[in-house]
């Protein structure tokens, strides 16, 4: 029970009526349980149903209505344990890919590419650049295939705001680098004007000031396409989380020598594994099978970039 004025005042805060005690004859709400309420909400004392249901899990709350809450274990009962914080950029992180997990219906799409050729090039891109101190990268190459795969594909180069997709007309691209304190995403702008040795080079200033926890907020922000790279460490395949608001991610893992049948007889090529995860809001499983396939055909022949 409330009175008109008091319903009028509760409506106007956006105080959700049926969940403040009233403290009136009757349990009645007055206008001081209407703000007692905002108080509470503001001081962080309360929560409104819709922010207990948007709480994260590990916090106690459920991540959606009707979730159990997350289990409440004293760990110390079954053995020795160490606590430890999590860093600030582990919290941010996490909590980004919480929402992006939970809100984006994922799908990953697993291909391989054949990089003999384009390896062979890159160790000899190298000897030549040699005394030059850049490293050619694979991950340079990719960059450099994934934006043509976008030219391609142009709904893997969008975000959704609303109903609507914001395509883009700019290439900017993200790449996972792994940290003392944490992931941390930087972006190479214009890829699309780069050539591969700017590109590395790029990345390679990139991926230090990352780990020196030195990258900008600018040099983080703006990407429209993510690639996570596990070559260097190993792996098979694995299900990368969208980076939003991008749509789409390509993660890689180490390549492998594998036999190959050529149509006459089995031969040692070098196979990248590729996982390919999209939004399925936006972009249909056939779109993605052959995003992967242009972007493996580019990797195995890279002449295909200029077509
Ligand atoms: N297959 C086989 N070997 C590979 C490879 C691949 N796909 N990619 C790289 N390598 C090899 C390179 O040849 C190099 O070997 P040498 O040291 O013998 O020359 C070594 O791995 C390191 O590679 P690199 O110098 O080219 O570095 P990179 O481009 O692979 O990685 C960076 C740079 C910043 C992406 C990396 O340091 C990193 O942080 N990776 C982790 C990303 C991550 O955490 N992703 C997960 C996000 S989700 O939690």
């Amino acid at each position: 029970h409330a009175s008109p004025s008091v319903r009028r005042y509760a409506r106007e805060l956006g105080v959700p009526l049926d969940e403040v005690k009233g403290s009136g004859p009757k349990g009645r709400i007055t206008q001081d349980d209407v703000q007692g309420f905002v108080k509470g909400v503001l001081s962080g004392a309360q929560q409104t149903a819709a922010q207990k249901a948007r709480a994260p899990a590990a916090a106690g709350g459920s991540a959606l209505p009707g979730l159990l809450p997350w289990p409440q274990v004293d760990f110390a009962k079954f053995g020795p344990v160490e606590r430890r914080d999590l860093s600030r950029i582990k919290k941010i992180s996490g909590a980004n890919l919480h929402r992006n997990w939970v809100v984006i219906p994922h799908v990953t799409n697993h291909d391989d590419a054949d990089i003999t050729e384009l390896e062979a090039f890159r160790v000899q891109l190298n000897k030549e650049h040699e005394k030059s101190g850049v490293k050619v990268t694979m991950l340079a190459f990719l960059i450099k295939a994934t934006v043509a795969a976008l030219k391609k594909f142009p709904e893997f180069n969008a975000s959704l705001d609303g109903e609507q997709l914001v395509l883009k007309q700019y290439f900017h691209i993200g790449f996972a680098a792994d940290t003392p304190n944490g992931l941390m995403v930087p972006v190479i702008k214009d890829a699309d004007r780069k050539g591969i040795i700017e590109i590395s080079q790029e990345m390679s200033d990139l991926a230090k000031k990352a780990r020196d926890g030195k990258l900008s907020p600018a040099e983080m922000s703006g990407g429209c396409f993510s690639i996570s790279s596990l070559g260097g460490i190993g792996g098979r395949y694995f299900t990368p989380i969208i980076n939003a608001p991008e749509v789409a991610i390509l993660g890689v893992c180490r390549s492998t020598t594998e036999p190959r049948w050529d149509g006459k007889a089995f031969a040692p090529r070098l196979i990248l594994p590729l996982s390919l995860s999209w939004d399925h809001r936006v972009i249909d499983g056939a779109a993605a099978a052959r995003f992967n396939a242009y972007l493996a055909g580019i990797l195995a022949d890279f002449r295909r970039v200029l077509l």
